[in-house]
């Protein structure tokens, strides 16, 4: 926030190259100590142990000729098991919501091949297409492929949000026949209807071909893990919403001040004085999860006690700090 970078690199921010993540890896599902509550609503700490996929138009997307922007069809997916449940919640991103019936709408179709055999058809035993639409909420609208699979045991809640809409679902393993240990295929894909509800787009996590619903070989793969293992070199998720006292207090004249977002939001920071006069937005934008830390300062100030405001999500936390020059 200041334009000196060209020559200060303390103004930068940072980076991290990962590599706990890389995609010809199975992908971790970690097991989670809470059991979730289905309500297409993610309560503090409820998916504190996930971990996070996504998809968006960047990766594996296809039809995406009429998308207007990164927040017209994106959508981030926390996983995690327990007991006989595997469970997860799905953030979708989008500008405009359709309900129209089987793919031709807005709704997300979840892939699983229990045995991993990735065959380049369904094997009629566990490669499974299970698709979930906005505006259904019962088991008898979930479109199974695969004869015979009991839908009974799934458990799921859609909602549409400000932002687009959530999934919360819960599976149980015996159905779907994946136990912890044993890696299987999987996969997720996005479908996005707009102005017209034929000819949706999609984006996913692991394929990059439209022919999924009849072929497991294109599914990336999976696993449950137990106890803490994978959890040492797991990206922390963030839980709840989060304002923390800026450092240093006082200060003069730049302070830092460090807040978390608990799912993917809309995203204002704010500093007001105490006539309640607006001084400095410092954020004013879509923050996927995790913790930030923004840089206020305060040259153009006065001495003097400031209030600075978070919002995200429909919540509100403010704090004051102190300027002094
Ligand atoms: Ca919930
Ligand atoms: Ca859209
Ligand atoms: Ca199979
Ligand atoms: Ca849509």
């Amino acid at each position: 926030n200041a334009n000196d970078q060209w020559i200060n690199p303390s103004l930068f921010g940072s980076a991290l190259m990962r590599t706990d993540q890389v995609v010809s890896e199975t992908f971790p599902i970690p097991e989670t100590a809470t059991v979730p509550t289905i309500d297409a609503a993610m309560g503090a700490d409820e998916w504190a142990d996930s971990w996070q996929l996504s998809g968006n138009i960047f990766d594996n997307a296809l039809d995406i000729s009429t998308v207007s922007g990164w927040d017209d069809m994106r959508y981030t997916a926390n996983l995690m098991w327990k007991g006989d449940n595997l469970f997860i919640y799905l953030t979708v991103m989008d500008d405009m919501i359709n309900m129209g019936t089987d793919y031709n709408t807005d709704g997300v179709e979840i892939y699983f091949d229990a045995n991993n055999s990735k065959g380049e058809t369904y094997d009629g035993v566990d490669d499974i297409q299970l698709r979930f639409n906005v505006g259904e909420s019962t088991t008898d609208e979930i479109d199974a492929s695969l004869s015979g699979f009991i839908k009974d045991g799934i458990d799921y809640v859609v909602e549409e949000t400000d932002l687009g809409w959530d999934l919360e679902v819960s599976f149980t393993l015996g159905d779907l026949q994946v136990a912890p240990g044993e890696e299987f295929g999987f996969d997720i894909q996005l479908n996005d209807a707009d102005e017209t509800t034929r000819g949706n787009n999609m984006v996913r996590w692991w394929s990059d071909d439209n022919n999924e619903w009849q072929n497991a070989s294109l599914f990336g793969t999976a696993n449950l893990v137990s106890g803490t293992a994978v959890k040492q070199e797991a990206p922390a998720v963030v839980s709840t919403f989060k304002l923390n006292q800026n450092y240093p207090n006082p200060f003069n004249p730049t302070t830092n001040i460090t807040y978390s977002i608990a799912k993917m939001s809309p995203v204002t920071l704010t500093v007001y004085n105490l006539m309640g006069e607006q001084m400095a937005t410092l954020v004013d934008e879509v923050k996927p999860a995790g913790e930030y830390t923004v840089t206020f300062d305060a040259s153009s100030l006065t001495s003097g006690v400031y209030l600075y405001t978070l919002q995200a999500d429909g919540k509100m936390f403010t704090n004051k700090m102190m300027l002094m020059k």
